[in-house]
């Protein structure tokens, strides 16, 4: 029998009637007045730096996070204080292409409001981390003069759309990078909650329910998050089957033909809750350039309609294909779409990495991808890359593009340009020639402590110190220049894409990580997981004999995580390459 949608959470559904059995966040949505909630009185009332748990949640829509500093959250308790409450403001940036005068700017909002810090993201964009409440709509108002947003940063909707970086494919980029643009302004939401509150417009709809502000998503908006993004192979670097909406081109030299389409991937797992798991992507079939926008619609559509919103843990659209099936699904697509997908065409990935110092693209211009260690941009004594970036904005008109994997290309400069961008990236200490060993270059940490209300253990604050110790190790094996995917996070939840990773350590407690392995090495299969609940020590008494066998036995070329699946020293054998339907 085919499955009924809950058409209580659609746009249909009559908002007099209690949301009974449903996720209290679909009440929350449901009676938001289209995500307005009392945030302008929480951001009135001047005795707290804090804003009210239900508004906490929508200003999710409006694309910040409510934090606290974890570090001084127990001293401040004693001092009977109330906690050292600030907000993360996450930037919409599509694809993370941003120019010169967006980057001055938001430079200039991290030094007033940001505490001296841009954070780049796994999903290519800007985290500024504590801002203080009476800051917020200064922020956003600054982010709005640059025509820059962030709306559905967060929040139950279609977030950040990303799109392979691919420096040397100038013209192909450009025309996958527009579709990425236009899905994501395809998907954004209508509500003029956003511009009223942060950028002081005139209310117009004022959320009244009878003049829906949301035509697509309906007042209850989406079960829970929604990704999608955009690989060009042979470079996997957005980790295409880990997005629940996944295209990848495919391409005729550089003339782009179309996407074959992947559903249905996600990291996040709930510690303790078995029901929810990582998940990598169906490939389904293949869709011409001029469908994709219609395409992600219905796609999201079906969620919409049949995602889970009485248990939120099982609300992303991974569970939604698992629970009704692969062949509903595609089904119900092509019904919605009017049209049969394709048959899926062939393609290839080398990689999930990014490719270091100078390119030249096929357009003649060069781009410079600069390693960003864990994706976090300061100023410290010993390198000065706030500063450095700051400089090159200023004085050259390049662009920017964020990687994936938490780095940073400089990108479209002329020839003669390049000695000036190498001379102030050296005096200003930053290591563009990446003398890093190939380790740390593959590797990632999620956020985590102090700013993560989520994290159980350290991730970017610790992952460097690791790395310095498994870095020592490969040397002893002659394996220096072996680049090994290790990716942290501080919990189960999968910030930094760790279940894909060669090496995935996620947090479950101060010092102690869960060691999974065995993952691809270009992202096409999940790791499994080895030891729980295990801290340092321990990780490197399985690591070391791991890493002498693989010196001695591997094969030529292959990948630490093909070699650890294959001696068969992982308790399941589960995991298999992604593979086209
Ligand atoms: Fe994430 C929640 C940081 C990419 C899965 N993520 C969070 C929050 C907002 C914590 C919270 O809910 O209170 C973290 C803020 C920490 C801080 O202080 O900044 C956070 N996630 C990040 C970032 C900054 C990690 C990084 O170090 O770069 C990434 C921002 C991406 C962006 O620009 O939009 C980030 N998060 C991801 C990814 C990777 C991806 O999307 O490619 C995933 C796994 C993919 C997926 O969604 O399945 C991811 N984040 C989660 C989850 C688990 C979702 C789930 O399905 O269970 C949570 C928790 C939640 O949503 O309840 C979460
Ligand atoms: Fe926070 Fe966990 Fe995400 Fe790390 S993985 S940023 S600890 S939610």
């Amino acid at each position: 029998m085919a499955p009924k949608p809950n058409r209580t959470a659609t746009r249909d559904r009559d908002l007099s009637q209690p949301l009974a059995k449903l996720d209290p966040n679909e009440t929350l949505k449901a009676r938001s007045r289209f995500l307005r909630g009392t945030i302008e009185n929480s951001l009135a009332d001047p005795v707290t730096g804090s804003i009210s748990e239900d508004d906490a949640k929508l200003v999710k829509f409006h694309g910040m996070y409510m934090q606290d500093d974890r570090d001084v959250r127990e001293e401040r308790h004693r001092q009977k204080l109330e906690p050292d409450y600030q907000f993360m403001v996450r930037v919409r940036l599509p694809g993370g292409v941003l120019d010169a005068p967006q980057w001055l700017a938001l430079d200039g909002i991290a030094r007033e409001y940001g505490r001296g810090s841009l954070r780049l993201t796994t999903r290519q964009t800007f985290q500024i981390h504590g801002v203080m409440k009476p800051n917020l709509r200064a922020t956003l108002q600054r982010l709005d003069a640059i025509l820059l947003d962030t709306i559905a940063a967060c929040g139950d909707d279609c977030r950040g759309v990303m799109c392979s970086v691919n420096p040397a494919l100038s013209e192909l980029h450009r025309e996958v990078y527009a579709l990425a643009n236009r899905a994501s302004a395809h998907m954004r939401p209508k509500s003029g909650a956003y511009r009223e509150i942060w950028l002081g417009e005139e209310c117009i709809a004022g959320g009244d329910p009878d003049l829906n502000e949301e035509p697509f998503y309906g007042p209850t908006y989406l079960p829970r998050k929604f990704k999608i993004g955009f690989a060009i192979p042979p470079i996997n670097d957005i980790d295409v089957y880990t997005q629940d909406l996944g295209f990848i081109a495919i391409a005729d030299g550089e003339t782009l033909q179309g996407f074959n389409v992947c559903v249905g991937g996600g990291m996040g797992r709930t510690d303790r809750v078995p029901r929810t798991y990582p998940r990598l992507a169906d490939v389904i079939g293949f869709v011409t350039p001029d469908q994709v926008l219609d395409l992600s619609r219905q796609v999201i559509s079906i969620q919409r309609d049949y995602g889970d919103r009485v248990d939120r843990n099982r609300a992303r659209f991974k569970y939604t294909l698992d629970v009704h099936g692969i062949p509903w699904f595609c089904s119900e697509l092509e019904t919605r779409l009017g049209f049969a997908l394709s048959p899926a065409r062939a393609f290839r990935f080398d990689t999930n990495n990014d490719s270091f110092g100078w390119q030249r693209g096929s357009d003649g211009r060069w781009h410079l991808t600069v390693f960003i260690e864990n994706g976090r941009v300061t100023n410290q004594r010993d390198c000065q890359l706030l500063d450095a970036l700051r400089g090159i904005a200023l004085e050259h008109g390049v662009q920017f593009r964020l990687t994936p994997n938490q780095n940073l290309v400089v990108s479209g400069v002329e020839a003669r340009a390049r000695e000036d961008i190498n001379a102030l990236l050296t005096l200003h200490h930053v290591d563009f020639d990446s003398k890093q060993s190939a380790l740390r270059r593959s590797s990632m940490a999620c956020v985590a402590f102090p700013t993560c209300g989520l994290a159980m253990a350290e991730s970017e604050r610790y992952l460097p110190a690791f790395l310095t110790k498994f870095e020592a190790l490969l040397r002893d094996h002659g394996l220096d220049t072996q680049a090994i995917s290790v990716r942290m996070t501080g919990c189960p939840n999968g910030c930094a894409r760790p279940y894909v990773a060669e090496i995935g350590l996620t947090g479950r407690a101060p010092g102690k990580y869960n060691l999974y392995m065995g993952g691809g090495a270009h992202g096409q299969r999940l790791n499994v997981l080895h030891t729980e609940n295990i801290a340092e020590a321990k990780i490197f008494e399985i690591l070391r004999p791991l890493v002498a066998r693989y010196a001695r036995e591997r094969s030529p070329g292959e990948p630490f995580g093909d070699f650890v699946q294959r001696i068969g020293v992982l308790r399941s054998a589960a995991s298999h390459d992604v593979s086209v339907n």
